[in-house]
């Protein structure tokens, strides 16, 4: 057996074990009835400015709490906590993406049954993520207008594995000369049918028109 192909059969392994997990995840939050929401993107496309808004809008109506991943820092859970929700870091060391085991751990102690909705940060990366089922309901893919918007092109496995793109930073979308005709396109062409929207964390722009989508009932997932 060559070093490649137990490479291979090694990673195989570990994602096995992390579906495992993840189905066991995705029961537990079904029964306990929270909706479980992810998001990935690569680094500074605004997920954290993005939770920011959402927790402290949703807060108003509903219980949310969040995780959020990092290889290092906790400045994003220190940043998210100003909404008042309950927060929790994971710090991944040197592993570029969250994975099932890293959530269930980071649960520990947590009453989910106390709990509408649960928001998961992943690490800023938008290769390794990918392959990584978390157990969660809905995954959101980001990808902010100063990008390039040839991004799902080039990395088409993150946007096939996400439920709907949310395009960031329309603010800027002017400024940078963001081409919105190709980058709906490159989105559709990666993942036809693809849910898209658009919205600015800074201004609040497209906000409610993303949560009405998240607070109108939806059927349970299949897992
Ligand atoms: N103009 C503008 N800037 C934004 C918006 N959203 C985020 N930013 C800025 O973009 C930078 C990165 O935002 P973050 O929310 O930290 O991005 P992130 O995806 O959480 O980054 P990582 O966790 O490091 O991957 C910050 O300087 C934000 O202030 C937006 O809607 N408009
Ligand atoms: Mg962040």
């Amino acid at each position: 057996m060559n070093t490649q192909t137990r490479l291979v059969e090694v990673r195989q392994k570990v994602l096995k074990q992390n579906d495992v997990v993840a189905r066991a995840l995705r029961q537990r939050f079904n029964d306990a009835g929270v909706r479980v929401i992810s998001l990935v993107s690569s680094p500074g496309s605004g997920k954290t400015m993005f939770l920011e808004r959402v927790l402290t809008l949703l807060a108003k109506r509903h219980r949310v709490a969040a995780l959020v991943g990092d290889l290092a820092t906790d400045n994003d859970a220190q940043r998210l906590a100003r909404s008042g929700a309950p927060v929790r870091q994971i710090v991944t060391g040197t592993v570029c993406h969250l994975e099932a085991q890293m959530v269930q751990d980071a649960l520990e102690g947590w009453d989910l049954d106390s709990l509408d909705y649960l928001f998961i940060e992943n690490v800023g990366n938008l290769v390794c993520p990918a392959s990584y089922d978390l157990g969660e309901a809905h995954r959101l893919v980001l990808f902010s207008v100063t990008e390039g918007e040839d991004k799902p092109l080039k990395y088409p496995t993150i946007f096939n594995t996400a439920d709907v793109a949310v395009i960031t930073k329309m603010d800027l979308a002017a400024a940078v000369g963001f081409d919105r005709a190709a980058a709906h396109a490159n989105i559709l062409a990666v993942r036809p049918g693809m849910q898209i929207f658009e919205l600015s964390a800074k201004t609040g722009e497209g906000l409610e028109e993303w949560l009405q989508t998240i607070e109108s009932p939806q059927p349970v997932s299949a897992g």
